[in-house]
């Protein structure tokens, strides 16, 4: 009885001694016991890492606890809950935002160096846990943070990949890939749930069972693969609420057979099993083109079917039918890649719980809602049909099933228009006939949602007008967000310190609209003093890094110029590139005189190449070149300075943004969905160099033109540049510093050949060339503004002051609100 249960509960809590405590005694006995049981170290000796691990398993109790009465607490009161499905999160390394968000991090700190250690240096030790590509990936882990803060009652679903994201590797100036085992040593931020796994499958034919009368589809799988649960807490700031990532991985199914083999077989039987677990293996690295591999497919309904599977078993256990589920369950579909879950949910209404088309029909486009995160309409997603046909038959009729009375639905509305019924069907005829994922999402979800107002003109102009013409009370957008927890108060302690001692409260971290109080003190000399000091303290840790990883010395005094982002054409690292050069040419060419004047820069670049594209590794390729020239040649020496940071990764980004000067975003204006570095570095006081592109649009309205400095062609602009083409000439300049990679001024001139043409008048399709003259005003804007640098903290000030608007708790607020229909259901401490 419910009695006897609490009694027992009771019970095992006195045994418990309560919960963990918090002060630096029972912390540092904490550690010992973890050291000496969990990590299995003798106490007399053991290293910084076993120290690491120790301390983050003694952390992973306080989670759990929290975690635990979080999810004892939704279940009591059973609110409607939000379901996020995302093929990615990018979490980087969780240990300093968890004791951070569990409010303990001082006491663990006097903890440690009691015992002897330093905190952050057993932090260092964390490696990145980095189970995406970039934008996307980190955005949901910033909204993970902004949903357990803001206490919703929020699930993650996602894929447990064993390897991440790739590491970098630089030899000779070219990338080169390594797997990222990240499992190697263990993970303490998860929790096994062997407990907790469903069969998925794969394959086979659909047959037709008779039923009452009732024709019903079964589908017959011709494989099945087991996925298990790994739980990540993710802890609320400032609250008791823990919610949860739920990752999957693939293992071998326990079904047996039952068969009786000869030696051979069994054992071929044996490894084909073992087989299964490739599912999970490894992430797809290109976050630009889908190629229509059986892999990725499988990955995704692998991951689809085991997070349905769960929410509709958790459902089942507080409801006996399924009149409540739409009031009760909202799916967020990150991307298209998780969209097959639509589809999924249909079959399992249909086939196994046997409900009725309509009824189930009704309950699908009531739950999900959908967010795209790109503009180029290559990007979207396309299966093709014979895959499709293959691995999942009885998906590919109900999706036949959806299209064909959508296609009816059209043909009432807008009669024998076929190019029109071309154009949006959800099958695309062709060479390859293939679903188009994106359509399928906008016919079954309630909301499609941008990433920023930019993005949402150009969803309802042209990626998706067709389907905006139609249903325009769809279409919404959300601007980005990053998370203030992550990118302020764990990257930059020093600047934490400063805000809160002049806002005379912490309240921010929570409520972020409070930064704007900073606006007040923006000219005050003490404040500027404070910030530039921490500005200086961030620089020396940087320059320390730089110089480990290079051997290059820089100049404190330098600006530091940074753009750190995947390697892609539209980024237009190459012009930052080409901008560098045309600087080093001119350096060379001043007399003495006038270099004096010049400002010294010291230029960052970092970020990863997809593997198969070539031309952004030709890019990393070249900044590697004018690197080593740049930074052998004496005529020039602190004046200019070009490093390439390898392996960029969100660890990375915690140390390089807080220590950065001014921020480049320089994507051709209509190709940024949104951008979302460019909120970190406005939230660290950096100031920002950009294109009027996706939400930086939004970010000049916030902090005005006057405190960032602007360049290059406009959204309205962009197509007539573009059609004048070859006519246009790009200034001499440009042509300067292109001929002089052309003639191997940097080496490898055969190499280059192909990267040259890209920006060849006719064929610049990025605008690289009509762009540099007004790039290059902007640079020079804000060498001139560097030089006061009474202006410049100003602005750095105002940059952060102005940054609340991008904080992924008013993103989540948002969903929340306008799509998710979810309200905060907040543990009791
Ligand atoms: C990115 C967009 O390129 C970027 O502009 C946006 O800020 C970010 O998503 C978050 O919305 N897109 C991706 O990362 N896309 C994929 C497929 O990885």
């Amino acid at each position: 009885s419910f009695g006897d249960r609490r009694a027992k509960a009771e019970n095992m809590f006195r045994l418990m001694d309560g919960f963990l405590k918090n002060d630096p005694v029972s912390l540092q006995k904490d550690i010992i016991y973890h050291v000496e049981y969990t990590v299995a170290r003798s106490r007399f000796s053991f290293d910084d890492f076993e120290a690491y691990q120790a301390l983050s398993h003694s952390v992973r109790d306080r989670l759990i606890e929290r975690w635990h009465d979080t999810h004892h607490y939704f279940k009591k009161k059973d609110p409607k809950r939000l379901y996020f499905l995302s093929l990615e999160f990018l979490m980087g390394r969780s240990l300093s935002n968890s004791v951070i968000n569990l409010g303990i991090r001082d006491q663990y700190a006097d903890a440690l160096s009691q015992l002897g250690f330093e905190f952050e240096v057993l932090a260092e030790q964390e490696g990145d846990a980095a189970l995406g590509n970039g934008g996307l990936a980190r955005l949901s882990a910033c909204q993970m943070d902004s949903l357990a803060t803001l206490d919703y009652p929020a699930w993650g679903y996602g894929l447990r990949y064993q390897y991440g994201l790739f590491r970098q590797i630089i030899v000779d100036g070219f990338q080169h890939e390594q797997p990222d085992y990240w499992l190697n040593f263990g993970n303490p931020w998860e929790i096994e749930r062997v407990q907790v796994s469903y069969a998925v499958k794969f394959y086979g034919t659909v047959e037709e069972e008779v039923s009452n009368g009732v024709n019903y589809k079964v589908w017959i799988p011709g494989e099945t693969v087991e996925a298990v649960a790994y739980d990540n807490p993710i802890p609320g700031y400032g609250t008791r609420n823990a919610i949860n990532i739920r990752l999957w991985a693939a293992k071998p199914s326990g079904q047996n057979d039952l068969e009786s083999y000869t030696t051979g077989d069994y054992v071929s039987a044996v490894v084909n099993r073992q087989n299964a677990e490739t599912i999970s293996n490894v992430l797809y690295p290109d976050d630009r083109s889908y190629q229509g591999k059986e892999l990725r497919l499988k990955q995704q309904y692998f991951f689809v079917s085991a997070s349905i599977q769960d929410i509709i078993r958790r459902f089942k256990d507080a409801h006996d039918n399924f009149d409540e589920f739409s009031e009760k369950i909202a799916l967020q579909i990150n991307d298209t890649h998780p969209s097959l879950a639509i589809a999924e949910v249909m079959r399992v209404l249909i086939d196994e719980e046997r409900m009725g088309w309509d009824k189930a029909w009704d309950i699908v486009c009531k739950i999900f809602s959908f967010t795209t995160h790109t503009v180029q309409p290559e990007g979207l997603e396309k299966i093709p049909v014979d895959l499709m046909c293959s691995l999942l038959p009885r998906h590919l009729q109900i999706i036949y099933d959806i299209n064909y009375k959508f296609m009816e639905e059209l043909k009432k509305k807008f009669g024998q228009d076929y190019s029109r019924h071309a154009r949006m069907s959800i099958v695309e005829e062709g060479a390859v006939k293939s679903i188009r994922m994106a359509n399928l999402s906008i016919v079954c979800c309630h909301k499609v949602n941008g990433v920023s107002r930019v993005h949402f003109e150009l969803l309802k102009t042209r990626v998706f007008k067709d389907f905006y013409d139609l249903w325009p009370q769809k279409f919404q957008y959300k601007t980005n967000g990053v998370t203030q927890r992550r990118w302020i108060v764990v990257s930059n302690p020093s600047l934490c310190s400063v805000i809160s001692k002049w806002l005379g409260t912490e309240a921010w971290v929570r409520n972020i609209d409070l930064l704007t109080g900073l606006r007040d003190y923006a000219s005050d000399a003490d404040l500027q003093q404070e910030w530039r000091t921490v500005k200086k303290i961030n620089k020396m840790r940087l320059a320390e890094y730089i110089e480990t990883l290079s051997g290059v010395k820089v100049s404190l005094d330098a600006m530091f110029d940074v753009q750190i982002k995947r390697i892609h054409e539209y980024k237009r690292q190459l012009l930052n590139i080409l901008g560098i050069i045309h600087r080093y040419d001119c350096i060379k060419n001043m007399n003495e005189g006038d270099r004096r004047k010049v400002v010294p820069r010291v230029c960052i670049i970092g970020g990863k190449a997809a593997p198969g594209y070539e031309i952004a590794k030709k890019i990393i390729k070249l900044c590697h070149a004018v690197a080593e020239k740049v930074n052998n040649d004496p005529d020039v020496g602190d004046f200019l300075k070009l490093i390439f940071i390898p392996d960029y990764n969100v660890s990375v980004a915690e140390l390089v943004i807080p220590g950065s000067d001014l921020s480049q975003h320089l994507s051709t204006a209509g190709h940024e969905a949104s951008g979302t570095g460019s909120m970190k570095f406005l939230m660290n006081g950096c100031l920002l160099l950009a294109t009027a592109d996706g939400s930086t649009v939004e970010i000049i309205e916030e902090i005005g033109a006057d405190n960032m400095f602007m360049f290059g062609a406009k959204l309205n602009e962009v197509p007539a540049v573009r059609d004048q083409g070859a006519s246009v000439r790009a200034p001499l300049q440009f042509v300067r510093v292109v001929r002089m990679v052309r003639d191997g001024y940097f080496g490898f001139e055969d190499y280059f050949e192909s990267l040259c043409d890209t920006v060849e008048d006719g064929k610049d399709f990025y605008l690289l060339g009509s762009d540099f003259a007004s790039y290059l005003e902007a640079q020079a804007a804000a060498d001139m503004t560097f030089v006061n640098q009474e202006k410049w903290t100003r602005m750095s000030i105002l940059s952060t002051a102005a940054s609340g608007r991008f904080s992924s708790d008013r993103t989540i607020e948002e969903y929340a609100k306008q799509t998710w229909g979810i309200e905060p259901c907040k543990c009791p401490f």
